[in-house]
């Protein structure tokens, strides 16, 4: 397969300083020899650079950086239906507001190809605020409500002209949700698994449930990844740890299942903030899920030493 990396030095949309070098840190911890290595044809096509936007001031002024996110919006956007049409786009973030232009790009590519998009979120946040909602203004909280076109976003970000169906969005992992977050997915056709479920049922039976209905769909699939799904005791580098996620061994599952569904179009990694890294351990994680998720099985994972 032909895969292209981008590189999202984006912070502003996370409430602390670091994700800008989350690209750095996902380019040392060798994600590009991981997956060359099984064969794929990698081309790193370097960092985006965001296009200067300059919506109206919004009234709710807990917002931060406004301007600058809605200018990434709009390049990744661009960027992830261009680099789509031949090859399998991977964007290295990067907070997770990135997911709102790389989500809006894939659905107008799906929608060109006359097929459904889905999307997997795998966060310990269901990251469904609008612009009204947000109280604490860091706009990570928000791209899930932008890219399904809830009301309030119209004249700040760019138009959604082809929003995600709710009922083609899973969200596996959630463990916060703030109380309007929780009200607006409610009312949603949107399929959330919380810690509970995976507990009681299973990553396995999750997924593959998910797996099959966009198989039988003839979907095309994007998968966002945003670091705090894992455990913080395997994964200290994000911003917003919250204990009880995902172990090594759910989230390697995860992303064996998607590997074998065949169905995985586009790749979000996000939230990486190597400041808050231990040796690189949580980059050199997010490298080997991206592997597993490209095709690395047990057999080829090459030990590290601690
Ligand atoms: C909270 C807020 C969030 C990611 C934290 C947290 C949002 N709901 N999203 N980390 N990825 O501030 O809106
Ligand atoms: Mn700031
Ligand atoms: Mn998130
Ligand atoms: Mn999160």
């Amino acid at each position: 397969m032909d895969v292209r990396l981008i590189g999202v030095p984006l912070q502003d949309g996370a409430g602390r300083l670091g994700c800008e070098m989350g690209p750095s840190a996902l380019r040392v911890a060798g994600l590009a020899d991981a997956l060359s290595s099984l064969g794929h044809r990698v081309t790193d096509c370097g960092n985006a650079a965001p296009r200067p936007a300059r919506p109206p001031v919004h009234p709710n002024r807990a917002i931060h950086h406004l301007p600058d996110i809605a200018g990434w919006v709009e390049t990744l956007s661009e960027i992830a239906f261009r680099e789509s049409e031949n090859a399998m786009p991977v964007f290295m973030g990067g907070d997770h507001a990135l997911s709102a232009g790389t989500v809006h790009g894939m659905a107008a590519r799906a929608a060109a190809r006359g097929r459904p998009l889905f999307v997997l979120w795998l966060d310990a946040h269901t990251d469904f605020h609008t612009l009204d909602t947000t109280e604490s203004g860091n706009l990570h909280g928000t791209p899930v409500a932008y890219f399904t076109g809830q009301s309030g976003f119209a004249g700040y970000f760019p138009p959604v002209p082809h929003p995600l169906a709710t009922e083609n969005l899973a969200m596996l992992g959630i463990r916060s949700a703030d109380p309007a977050e929780r009200t607006a997915l409610n009312a949603t056709a949107a399929t959330i698994h919380d810690m509970r479920a995976v507990d009681e049922h299973g990553v396995g039976v999750l997924i593959r449930a998910f797996l099959d209905r966009v198989k039988a769909a003839n979907g095309m699939l994007h998968v966002s990844l945003d670091v705090d799904f894992l455990d913080p005791s395997i994964a200290p580098a994000v911003g917003t740890t919250v204990p009880g996620g995902a172990t090594f061994r759910e989230a390697h599952l995860v992303m064996e299942m998607l590997h074998d569904s065949g169905l995985v179009s586009s790749l979000d990694l996000v939230e990486l903030n190597p400041f808050l890294d231990e040796r690189g351990k949580t980059a050199l994680l997010m490298v080997d899920l991206a592997a597993s998720l490209m095709g690395r099985t047990v057999l080829d994972r090459p030990t590290r030493a601690g």
